[in-house]
């Protein structure tokens, strides 16, 4: 799954203007008559929400909206250029690095067959100077649109420079370059509600139960090395489930497959922390604890998260076992729900517990 990407946006250029005069039977000298190129083509970026990972931008890493035609004759100005929207999904940040400068040089065009004295000067335009500092965005809404960069805006035909003195202007303006930009993009919020737990305890097996997905599961730890992604539907809600990898003691510092995965988790409102049936309660307890501690040393936002505590497995074991070690977590007021996907046994309750939109 990729989860960072870095890539080139560039807006289209717009079409050059057109130098050209009317040319018609009893007109031997008419008019200038050259028309504006168009603008070229601009690039926004989109959320989709069909999207749940960066995969696509892994192969293609250049996003170019089309240029503007050139103007022609009869005043006629260029097409526009088609503007391009690029889709990421749901929680991708966006840092924008720009990669065009903030001045562009505007020149004549020659006219074919027009000595090199009798074309007009050189006009050097200068565009507003574009924010040169990193920019962040978070697509954090559905629906989402911004515009990324702007297309540049077409020359301007001969059509425009005629003047008194200037009866047949014979320059015209290059279009402006459109605007480039060099974006990382980074998915931060992948779900809605997090697996979490000791390697084994049945993560994988439950988000094949409360979703599409169909990850690896398998009876050794650490079969999950990076984070899975399933859809839950519950009633009208669709709920992004991530099945993280086993965290052990010592995860916050590197242990194992370490925590740095949990920054998916960051913004998703629930965690469901599963602590696999089998053994003493005072065992269970303690895994619990061990849990919980590499979680909150992660950070201050997994605290602020509701935890839904959910003893797997307990198809396992004895209904009186499962009975004590709830007695057990109460007493140190702990909730839990006693779950098993092999049995299906108390999900209902936890896609209830877990639906909080
Ligand atoms: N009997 C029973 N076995 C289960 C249940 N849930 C999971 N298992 C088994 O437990 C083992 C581990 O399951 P996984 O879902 O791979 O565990 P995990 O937490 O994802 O493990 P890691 O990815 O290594 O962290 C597998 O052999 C599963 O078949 C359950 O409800 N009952
Ligand atoms: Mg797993």
């Amino acid at each position: 799954m990729v989860d960072q990407a870095k890539i080139i946006i560039r807006a289209g250029r717009g079409g050059n203007g057109a130098v050209s005069f009317r040319r018609e039977k009893f007109i031997p000298k008419g008019g200038p008559d050259g028309g504006d190129g168009g603008k070229g083509g601009s690039v926004y970026i989109e959320t989709d929400p069909n999207r749940n990972t960066l995969d696509d931008f892994a192969h293609q890493q250049k996003f170019e909206a089309t240029d503007g035609d050139k103007g022609t004759g009869k005043k006629m100005s260029g097409a526009k250029g088609e503007d391009l929207i690029i889709k990421v999904p749901l929680g991708t940040i966006v840092t924008l690095k720009p990669l065009s400068q903030g001045k562009i040089e505007v020149e004549n065009i020659a006219v074919k067959g027009m000595p090199r004295e009798q074309m007009g000067r050189l006009i050097t335009k200068v565009i507003p100077e574009i924010e040169s500092k990193e920019q962040l965005i978070d697509f954090d809404k559905p629906g989402m649109k911004m515009l990324i960069a702007k297309g540049g805006t077409g020359g301007r035909g001969n059509v425009h420079f005629m003047s008194a003195r200037e009866t047949t202007p014979l320059r015209a303006e290059q279009g402006q370059v459109g605007q480039c930009f060099q974006a990382e993009l980074s998915l931060k919020l992948l779900a809605d509600i997090g697996l979490v737990g000791l390697p084994n305890a049945g993560k994988s097996t439950l988000l094949s139960v409360l979703s599409n997905a169909r990850p690896k599961v398998a009876d050794y730890e650490f079969t999950t090395l990076e984070p899975n992604l399933g859809v839950m539907k519950s009633g009208e809600n669709r709920l992004v489930i991530a099945d993280f990898p086993g965290l052990i003691e010592g995860a916050s510092e590197g242990k194992g497959l370490g925590i740095k995965f949990l920054k998916h988790i960051e913004r998703a409102k629930v965690l469901i922390h599963l602590v696999p049936a089998g053994e003493s309660a005072e065992g269970a307890f303690e895994k619990y604890r061990t849990i919980k501690n590499e979680l909150l040393s992660y950070g201050g936002e997994i605290e602020t998260k509701k935890e839904i505590v959910v003893l797997s497995k307990i198809d396992l074991v004895s209904e009186e076992k499962v009975a004590e070690i709830r007695k057990y977590f109460m007493e140190k007021k702990v909730d839990i729900l006693p779950i098993s996907s092999a049995t299906q046994k108390g999900i209902k309750e936890l896609v209830a517990k877990a639906n909080t939109r």
